[in-house]
């Protein structure tokens, strides 16, 4: 007599420090037909998942050593995009808020009825299906991005774009006397999964990261400049979170040196509203020697008010502005008074994203007095030329 062959169940390991109730999970799932195999710590669950990935992964939460949180974690940071379900004796909010955070599939609480444990096994299995499927389609087909990932996976991208971090320069040019004056730096990731700088910042902005990124980013600046000295100026872009963050007051900050030959930029696009003592913090950047760019102009929804917090030496004129208004009057009007409004108020004015030799002279005839773009640069390692 000949039986259908039983579709294939999914595979399981049982990740608990008990002993006892290790065994018993085990029998029971192996009782119903699914391969299933335990580790009692987490390191020794990390250890069998190298070897061979199962289809779910069922963890108990508080455990020495390591904990089910640092499992996932540790699984996240080794790209295994294994579905886990974490089980514990010990429920609480704040754990299971932290469980569905970090991307624990599901959140269980002991003693688990066998039906529940394997509908959410199952359920898992399907999942992880799912995960394969979705990771081709960023691999091989180049969609998405660590974005939506969960928490943990987008800190294991995270940490690895901080350590693939680099730096790009673009020049900034005096368009009267065809002069490179500045060179703007722009952070660079080689993590694909974080393939520019808004996802970085989004990265950042997610985990509570972003003074480990201003830190990282001053940190490669400043060995840059250390090295190369240059005569001219150079704009460093700040979050404006960063100006909350003590150690770009510090005069061991790695760019306090380079001070007065440095330009910060601070984005238009982002609010200032959530950033206590802004003008005190200003005001003691400028005692430390650094000047002031509000960049992006144009592009932010910040009022005048921003102005009048920072005090700009600089603007920079969004590239929104700059693109093709040597064919359009409205841009024109707009930037010539701009451009007058700024000079009366003692700031230079930079058009960003110059692309061709029209823009060039438009800008340079509606009172523009440095410009950047990929018409005279693309952004690159230290230093690129500059075309006229
Ligand atoms: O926000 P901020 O102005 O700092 O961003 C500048 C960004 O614009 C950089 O990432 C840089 O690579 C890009 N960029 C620089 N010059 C040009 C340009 O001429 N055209 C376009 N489209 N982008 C540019
Ligand atoms: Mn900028």
């Amino acid at each position: 007599m000949s039986q259908e062959p039983a579709k294939a169940k999914p595979s399981v390991l049982i990740v608990d420090d008990e002993e006892a109730l290790r065994r018993a999970f085990v029998r029971t799932l192996q009782a119903r037909g699914f391969p299933a195999r335990s580790a009692g710590s987490a390191a020794e669950a990390l250890g069998l998942l190298a070897e061979k990935v199962d289809d779910v992964v069922v963890s108990d939460v508080r455990m020495p050593c390591m904990d089910g949180f640092e499992l996932l974690r540790a699984l996240r940071a080794q790209e295994i995009d294994v579905p886990v379900i974490l089980v514990t004796g010990a429920p609480s909010i704040e754990t299971a808020a932290r469980a569905v955070e970090f991307g624990a599939l599901r959140y269980l609480i002991k003693p688990i009825a066998t039906d529940e444990l394997i509908a959410a096994i199952e359920h898992g299995a399907q999942l992880h299906k799912m995960a394969k499927l979705k990771h081709e389609a960023v691999t091989k087909l180049g969609l998405g991005s660590a974005q939506a990932g969960d928490l943990a996976s987008v800190e294991a991208a995270f940490n690895r774009a901080l350590e693939s971090l680099w730096i790009a320069y673009q020049p900034v040019v005096a368009l009267d006397q065809r002069k490179v004056v500045a060179y703007e730096a722009l952070v660079r990731t080689r993590e694909p999964s974080i393939p520019h700088p808004g996802a970085l910042f989004s990265a950042a902005e997610r985990l509570s990261r972003l003074h480990d990124l201003g830190r990282a980013i001053r940190h490669h600046i400043g060995r840059t400049l250390d090295a190369t000295r240059p005569t001219w100026d150079t704009y460093v872009n700040i979050h404006p979170f960063d100006i909350s963050d003590d150690t770009l007051f510090s005069s061991s900050s790695p760019i306090a040196l380079h001070a007065s030959a440095i330009v910060l930029e601070i984005t238009e696009r982002a609010t200032l509203d959530n950033i206590g003592d802004v003008t005190p913090r200003i005001q003691r950047l400028r005692e430390i020697g650094y000047r002031v760019a509000v960049d992006d102009l144009g592009a932010g929804y910040a009022g005048l008010s921003y102005f009048a917090r920072l005090q700009p030496e600089v603007v920079k004129l969004d590239m929104s502005l700059v693109r093709d208004i040597d064919h359009d009057l409205t841009k024109q009007r707009v930037v010539a008074s701009m451009a007058s409004v700024c000079h009366e108020l003692g700031m230079l004015v930079v058009a960003e994203g110059v692309e061709t030799r029209g823009e060039r002279e438009a800008v340079t005839a509606l009172g523009c007095d440095l410009a950047q773009g990929y018409l005279f640069a693309r952004p690159g390692p230290p230093y690129p030329d500059v075309n006229w």
